[in-house]
C-alpha cells in the first residue's frame, strides 16, 4: 500500500481587516496539530490568506490589488514554508496571484503545491470562475471572480508527491466532472480542491438549502467515477456578513466520506489515504483502457 496521511485543514472566517500574518497564523497552528499526527500533506482552503473579497464590488483596481500577491513565498507567508519545511509536510493553499506570463501580466485565482523541502512543486490556476463581471445591485453580495480574475490558460495537471501523484483544483471547478476527468487522465490519484462556497446562491436561493448536498455530491461523484481520493476543504463560517458552508471531507476513491469537519471554524480533520486504492476502481468499473469510449464523447471537449 502507499498510505499519505492527510489532513484538510479548515478555515473559519477571514476578516476584511485581518493582516495575513494573522490568517498565517492560524495556519501554522492547524499545521502544527496535524504534525502531532504525524500527518504527511496539509490541504488548506481557496484563498485562504484572505477574505473571500469577491464578494465586494470595488471599483478602484489598486483596491482589488491589495489583495494579491506578487511574488510567492514572500513576507507573508515565509513563515508558514519555514515550519512546514522544519516539520517536514507537504501542504497546499489558496491565494490570489499577479504574475507575468507571455509578457503581460495576469491575475489568477492560485493554488500551489509545496513539499516536504519547501519547494513549490505545483502552481493550479482556476479554470472554471464562478459569478459574474460587473456590480450587479440586486445581490445581496457580488461575487465577482469573473472581474477580478483571469480564467486559467494552462489546465490541469498531476504531480509526483509522497510516492503518488496529485493534482489540484479549486473550488467551483469540483462542479464540473471535467475537472476530475482531466486530473484521473493526467495520472492523479488525489485531488486537493479548496473552496469558499456562500449559502446563498442569489440566482436560485431555492437551492440554498441543498448546498451541503450538493458540495458533497460534487466530490464524491468525482472520487468515485475516476478512482481517486478527493479532499475538499473549506473556508467557513459567517465572514463579513456571508455565511459560508463548511462541509471540508476526505472522500475515498469508492466515493464514500471517510472523514468531515464538524464545525464551521479552524480545524483539521485527518484520513490515512492509501493511493493503492485507487485500483479497487480503476482496475475494474473505470478502467479507461478497458471500457472508456473517447470516439463516442465527440461534443465534451467541443467548444
Ligand atoms: N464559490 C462557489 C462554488 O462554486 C457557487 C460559487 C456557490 C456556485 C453556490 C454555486 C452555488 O462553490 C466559488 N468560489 O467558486
Amino acid at each position: 500500500n502507499r498510505v499519505v496521511r492527510t489532513a484538510a485543514a479548515q478555515m473559519g472566517p477571514i476578516a476584511r481587516d485581518e493582516p495575513r500574518a494573522s490568517a498565517v497564523a492560524r495556519m501554522i497552528k492547524l499545521l502544527e496539530q496535524a504534525a502531532r499526527d504525524k500527518v504527511d500533506l496539509v490541504v488548506f482552503p481557496e484563498l485562504t490568506l484572505t477574505s473571500f473579497f469577491p464578494r465586494w464590488f470595488m471599483p478602484d483596481q489598486s483596491e482589488v490589488d491589495a489583495y494579491f500577491e506578487t511574488e510567492m513565498p514572500n513576507a507573508a507567508t515565509a513563515p508558514l514554508f519555514a515550519r512546514a519545511h522544519a516539520l517536514g509536510i507537504a501542504f497546499s493553499f489558496g491565494y490570489a496571484e499577479i504574475c507575468r506570463h507571455d509578457g503581460r501580466l495576469h491575475h489568477f485565482n492560485t493554488s500551489i503545491l509545496v513539499d516536504g523541502a519547501g519547494q513549490i512543486i505545483d502552481r493550479y490556476r482556476k479554470v472554471h470562475l464562478p459569478g459574474h463581471t460587473n456590480h450587479e445591485l440586486w445581490r445581496p453580495f457580488q461575487h465577482l471572480e469573473k472581474r477580478y480574475f483571469d480564467p486559467s490558460p494552462f489546465g490541469f495537471q498531476s504531480v509526483d508527491l509522497l510516492g503518488g501523484k496529485i493534482g489540484q483544483a479549486i473550488c467551483n471547478d469540483r462542479r464540473w466532472p471535467e475537472t476530475y476527468r482531466e486530473l484521473a487522465l493526467s495520472g492523479a490519484e488525489m485531488a486537493l480542491i479548496g473552496y469558499n462556497t456562500p449559502r446563498h446562491y442569489p440566482p436560485a436561493p431555492e437551492h440554498d438549502h441543498l448546498q451541503d448536498f450538493h458540495n458533497h455530491l460534487s466530490l464524491q461523484s468525482g472520487a468515485y467515477a475516476n478512482g481517486m481520493w478527493v479532499i475538499g476543504v473549506a473556508k467557513a463560517g459567517l465572514e463579513e456578513g456571508c455565511d459560508l458552508i463548511g462541509g471540508s471531507a476526505i472522500v475515498a476513491p469508492t466515493g464514500e466520506i471517510i472523514a468531515q469537519a464538524r464545525t464551521l471554524g479552524d480545524e483539521i480533520i485527518v484520513a490515512d489515504c492509501d493511493l493503492a486504492r485507487c485500483a479497487e476502481i480503476r482496475t475494474n468499473i473505470f478502467d479507461f483502457a478497458q471500457h472508456r469510449r473517447p470516439d463516442a464523447y465527440k461534443r465534451i471537449a467541443g467548444r
